[in-house]
């Protein structure tokens, strides 16, 4: 297994025609199968100029096995092609854990003794290369013809210049800085600060409201907030300051929380200068301080384990998690996962639709691209404004070759029609993703058929925040696909499916999903709360990272994600997901999407699951209740359709919250 290089494409053209042979023969067949569990053949039309990395399922099968059985090795070898100042001590494990309670408290160490840095491998490795002249971000503004290209170089100089300012401020290794930012180049910009000078930042989605920043500020208690004075969202515009003035107000009256200084991003595009509310001695103009700055600023080196970021994800009871990443781990996995999933080459253009403020902005739009020196495209607007086309022009614009976005994005541009789609070429896409959520196969085979013009295989990529990148998930051009299926584990991640009790179930079958071992990727704790770190991940099923998602493998060993294990409901004692009768609901013409929750009644998609599964009630609605990164919040549905209004819950991370009273009314009627 040693010859296969897991981070280089070069290997002897035989070794090559054998894979794609066998891959070809073995799916080979004209009409596509639109059946639930028949795989998809993507052929090789998509390869362009390259073989991609992983050129078949038993060349994967064949790595896998490397990663899971030697991961000293396996990722041994990954991590030493990125720049380590201070190598991990090689006389001791790559890594060492514990997953199981009753032996300990829970921890999970990586590349130990090795000190890095991520900004100096995302920016000043390809710059020292002689790729500096390498397109970096492709900033897309909201408005049609507002644009900006920042090379390897301009990123570098920028991201000096902001950590250079951060230094004078005082904030060092270790101190915490609060991002709450729209779209534009400067928000990655000062993440990479932060991880250049040590500081660990904590980024709020720029559509959270005041509260909600507020409660994130006083857990992370920042050494500053950088923030902007607005931004145009579609035909909205959105006055960011205002909400981050009334956050800092909010953190200092209720919980007692000063933070020193609101640094404040002017996007001149949104609203003007003079119009912006001022607080002399706390409030700065970005334009007056950061071009000031040097553009050299020396890189702090950090311990594989020093925290990199946080990363507040909400759950369904108590306050927002502060998941937290550390540098080693999470900079290799990043950098691994975008290479591989998504087939990453040198002259591809990516674009991520996902905000910074999730994590998936972070691994795929901050980190992972860069650190393989990667040109993406960043949009500052929506999907749809000024039409449902806006996402094929970009894609026209940059000749984007890599597409990633979520399935609420798919249906909304689907519900619009095909011709805003085929109004563009599309013809640089190769390889389209998707992420957040069960894909239901009427919006997969849109997204295949219609956007990709049937030639793109999808990575449906699930994961978490507190995964730090994909978990299971194709790679781009290697197997076959089953629409609505994440197919197979990422080299090192070893997926379970339990029982109630905790024990692992073989073969076809499902179950709640866990993780067996860790890899480098894993969140380590949670700010200031290792304690319900364990409880949350690590309490349900000793020894396992539980997800808190159910699954169904099937008889390929394929995965299928089920939604949240408490999405599941029982109909007259059969098991059966959320997922599985939306998706069947979906599947007719007139329904763009739907949520299913579970009630109770004294008795128990007819050709889809069966008949015991019909819905017994079907709202038409205008809204789902989602929350701002387009997750559908089953929850809330579930107590409106029993009538428990006084238990909604925390809806603070709803995006509309007028919703409810919609839902509210027509259930009424
Ligand atoms: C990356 C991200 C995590 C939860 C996860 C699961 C759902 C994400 C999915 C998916 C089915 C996929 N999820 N990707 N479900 N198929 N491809 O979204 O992180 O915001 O923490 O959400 O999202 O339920 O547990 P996060």
């Amino acid at each position: 297994l040693r010859h296969l290089v897991p981070y280089t494409t070069s290997r002897s053209t035989e070794a090559v025609q054998d894979d794609v042979s066998s891959r070809v023969c073995s799916s080979a067949g004209g009409d596509k199968p639109h059946g639930k569990n028949e795989a998809v053949d993507v052929g090789t039309a998509f390869h362009r100029n390259h073989w991609p990395h992983i050129l078949s399922r038993k060349q994967y099968e064949a790595m896998y096995r490397w990663s899971v059985e030697d991961p000293q090795s396996f990722w041994g070898s990954i991590a030493a092609q990125l720049h380590w100042e201070r190598p991990w001590d090689k006389g001791q494990p790559i890594c060492s854990y514990n997953f199981n309670l009753d032996k300990g408290p829970i921890y999970v160490k990586w590349f130990p003794g090795g000190r890095t840095n991520v900004c100096f491998n995302a920016l000043d490795r390809h710059v020292l290369s002689g790729n500096g002249n390498k397109a970096a971000i492709l900033f897309e503004g909201n408005d049609v013809g507002i644009d900006r290209r920042l090379t390897y170089q301009n990123m570098l100089e920028l991201v000096c210049q902001i950590a250079n300012y951060l230094r004078s401020l005082g904030v060092k290794k270790g101190d915490t800085v609060c991002i709450y930012m729209p779209m534009v180049p400067e928000l990655p910009a000062t993440m990479l600060a932060c991880a250049r000078i040590g500081a660990i930042h904590s980024v709020v989605f720029g559509g959270f409201s005041a509260e909600s920043l507020a409660g994130r500020m006083s857990d992370c208690r920042p050494k500053l907030l950088v923030t902007c004075n607005a931004v145009r969202r579609g035909a909205k515009v959105l006055n960011l300051k205002e909400i981050a003035d009334k956050a800092l107000e909010l953190c200092e009256k209720k919980e007692g929380v000063r933070v020193g200084q609101s640094l404040v991003f002017e996007n001149a595009n949104a609203t003007k200068r003079s119009d912006t509310a001022w607080k002399n001695g706390r409030d700065v103009w970005w334009q007056d301080v950061i071009p000031r700055q040097s553009k050299n600023a020396p890189v702090e080196w950090m311990d594989s384990e020093d925290p990199l970021f946080m990363l507040y994800t909400s759950g369904s009871t108590g306050k927002p998690k502060g998941v937290m990443h550390t540098v080693g781990g999470y900079m290799v996995y990043a950098a691994t996962t975008f290479k591989f999933t998504f087939d990453y080459h040198d002259d591809d253009v990516f674009w991520c639709t996902a905000d910074c403020g999730w994590i998936t902005g972070h691994t795929y739009l901050a980190y992972g691209p860069l650190l393989n020196g990667a040109t993406c495209v960043v949009f500052e607007g929506v999907p749809t404004y000024p039409d449902a086309g806006r996402c094929w022009q970009i894609v026209d614009k940059y000749k984007v070759s890599i597409f990633y976005t979520a399935p609420t994005a798919i249906r909304s541009m689907e519900k619009e029609g095909d011709r805003f789609v085929k109004k563009y070429s599309r013809k640089s896409l190769r390889v389209l993703g998707t992420v957040g959520e069960p894909i239901n196969p009427k919006a997969w085979w849109w997204y295949f058929d219609v956007v990709g013009d049937g030639r793109c295989p999808i990575v449906d990529t699930w994961w978490q925040t507190e995964t730090g990148g994909n978990m299971i998930s194709p790679m781009a051009g290697a197997w076959d696909l089953k629409p609505g299926s994440a197919t197979l584990p990422f080299f090192g991640v070893q997926p379970v499916l339990l029982d109630e009790k905790g024990r692992e179930k073989e073969g076809a079958t499902d179950g709640n999903l866990c993780i067996k071992a860790p890899w480098p990727g894993i969140a380590r704790t949670l700010f200031g709360d290792h304690e319900r770190f364990q409880q949350t991940y690590f309490s349900t099923y000793k020894g396992y990272y539980v997800t808190g998602d159910g699954a169904r493998r099937d008889e390929d060993g394929y995965i299928w994600l089920t939604g949240r294990t408490d999405d599941v409901i029982n109909v007259s004692g059969h098991r059966i997901s959320t997922s599985e009768v939306e998706a069947a609901l979906n599947a007719h013409p007139a329904c763009a999407e739907s949520a299913v929750v579970g009630f109770d009644h004294e008795k128990g998609v007819r050709s889809e699951i069966g008949g015991f599964a019909a819905p017994d009630v079907i709202h038409w609605a205008t809204g789902l209740p989602k929350t701002r990164s387009g997750k559908i919040m089953r929850r809330i549905l579930r107590k409106i359709a029993a009538n428990k209004l006084d238990e909604l819950g925390d809806v603070s991370s709803l995006a509309d919250p007028s919703v409810i009273d919609a839902l509210i009314k027509l259930k009424g009627k």
